[in-house]
């Protein structure tokens, strides 16, 4: 098992300048033209995976990563897989295709009840939504006698099982599901009120036998629809999650032929949205033929044609480290074209950018760890990559008439290389202190770059104090553990 051995630095890229905030107002941005290495965008984390399908964490250091065939492995903070699996119940699994275990999502208090839900498909082509506790001796291990069913939604085809399962900020439970399959939801389920199928349910696991619908659910207590039901028109909400600073809700839908999409909930929102489905495929009518004119569709905030791409990943909105150029945008990915995009508000409008295209991998999910760093798999690479915080170059303000500084981070090793963007041949001095201000290394130079290698250190905050004619430029870095 390959694991990540090098520590590496991660640029902050707030730049203090003379009191002045500094902005980046240069173009650093992925340019579309030029094949991004990987090595700059995320590097490999854990390989040898088999099947990875979800990733999730248990508010600890550990990643719990699902293998389709019904397995959930946990991965160290090292990158090393466990031996052992932390559950295994691949005997009462349907493996294959869009079936299999699918999701999984840890109980809020799982600290203290040891609870958590999986989704996977079963004997007979039975979606089953379940409750697992883990070990009271060993935290990792998970008692695979302990299943308690919570829900479950017979599949009338293999495909679009939706698979998802999130707690939302609310505390409830959150649970996808695509149309039932086959093509063009021939039962027109999703549009169906009585009918899970094509829904995003959201239910109670804290109350009632196995579950309680809670009372703000949008359908509570409707004769006409089902109370479980937090939203319709959906044909395989593959992968949602919520924003966990924001509580926005995303989710990325598959499309049949043409168009996939990426639909948003603000946090607050009160449920009840149709998301169109099989009325609509993107925002392009796909079947009126049942379609009620009264019934109010929302619209995807986001679509892209099939083509190279056939099928979204919805993925994550990036909170791992705040001064991240990626932080605040969300993550999404095509499991066909390997690409990765990131999408977010300028204006009042959804601006889509390039992250990356990254051939051979099928990514099939994106997840968070405890800290909001965040991960893609791919099915195909069998490998888990971790998003890098994004080194940019950090201009001072429009003033400055030094020009600009770059402070660029080598994954791979210890060295931080300065480009001054100057060749004045005069002195530059560098400090660099830890957050207590003790000084841990030191150097001049009067070249137009340097590069250093300031020596193991401790993870943690420090600060570059770089003095340029008499200009003091103070950038922060976190040394990041693996
Ligand atoms: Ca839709």
């Amino acid at each position: 098992m390959k694991s990540l051995h090098k520590m590496f630095w991660l640029l902050i890229l707030l730049l203090t300048f003379n009191n002045t905030s500094c902005q980046n107002t240069d173009n650093t941005k992925d340019n579309p033209k030029e094949e991004p290495k990987i090595e700059n965008k995320m590097v490999s984390f854990a390989t040898g995976l088999t099947n990875p399908v979800s990733i999730a964490n248990a508010g600890d250091s550990r990643l719990f990563v699902v293998d389709q065939e019904g397995y959930i492995r946990i991965v160290d903070p090292n990158g090393k897989v466990n031996d052992l699996p932390f559950l295994d119940i691949h005997d009462r699994v349907t493996f294959g295709g869009e079936r299999g275990l699918l999701g999984l999502a840890f109980h809020p208090d799982y600290k203290t009840n040891g609870y958590f839900y999986v989704n996977y498909v079963g004997k007979g082509d039975v979606t089953h939504i379940s409750r697992f506790k883990a070990s009271s001796s060993n935290p990792d291990m998970a008692d695979a006698d302990s299943e308690v069913a919570i829900l479950t939604q017979p599949q009338p085809f293999i495909n679009h099982n939706g698979g998802n399962l999130c707690f939302g900020p609310d505390g409830f439970l959150y649970i996808g599901l695509g149309d039932g399959g086959s093509e063009g939801d021939p039962g027109n389920r999703a549009q169906n009120p009585k009918q899970f199928l094509g829904k995003m349910l959201r239910i109670d696991v804290n109350n009632g036998n196995p579950y309680a619908i809670p009372a703000s659910n949008p359908f509570y207590n409707s004769k006409t629809t089902l109370g479980e039901i937090w939203a319709l028109g959906l044909r395989n909400p593959w992968r949602f999650s919520f924003d966990r600073l924001t509580g926005d809700l995303w989710i990325g839908d598959v499309g049949q032929d043409a168009i996939e999409e990426i639909d948003f909930q603000p946090s607050g929102d009160k449920g009840g949205e149709n998301y169109g489905w099989r009325c609509y495929e993107g925002n392009k009518i796909y079947n009126d033929s049942e379609c009620d004119s009264k019934t109010t569709f929302t619209p995807p905030i986001y679509t892209y044609p099939h083509g190279e791409e056939c099928s979204v990943t919805g993925g994550f909105v990036y909170r791992g480290t705040q001064s991240s150029s990626y932080y605040g945008q969300y993550f999404f990915a095509d499991y066909c074209s390997d690409r990765i995009w990131t999408l977010h508000k300028e204006a009042g409008n959804w601006v889509k950018e390039d992250f990356g295209h990254f051939p051979g991998n099928s990514f099939t999910t994106f997840g968070e760890d405890a800290q909001g760093q965040l991960y893609i798999a791919g099915a195909k690479s069998k490998t888990i990559f971790k998003v890098l915080d994004y080194s940019t170059t950090a201009t001072s303000a429009n003033a400055d008439p030094m020009g600009e500084i770059k402070v660029t981070q080598f994954p791979s090793s210890n060295k931080i290389r300065i480009e001054t963007g100057r060749n004045n041949g005069n002195e530059i001095q560098i400090t660099l202190s830890d957050i207590k201000g003790i000084l841990v290394y030191k150097a001049s130079f009067r070249e137009a770059n340097y590069e250093f290698d300031p020596g193991t250190l401790p993870f943690g905050t420090y600060l570059l104090n770089i003095v340029i004619d008499g200009k003091n430029f103070v950038q922060k870095l976190i040394k990041a553990g693996p």
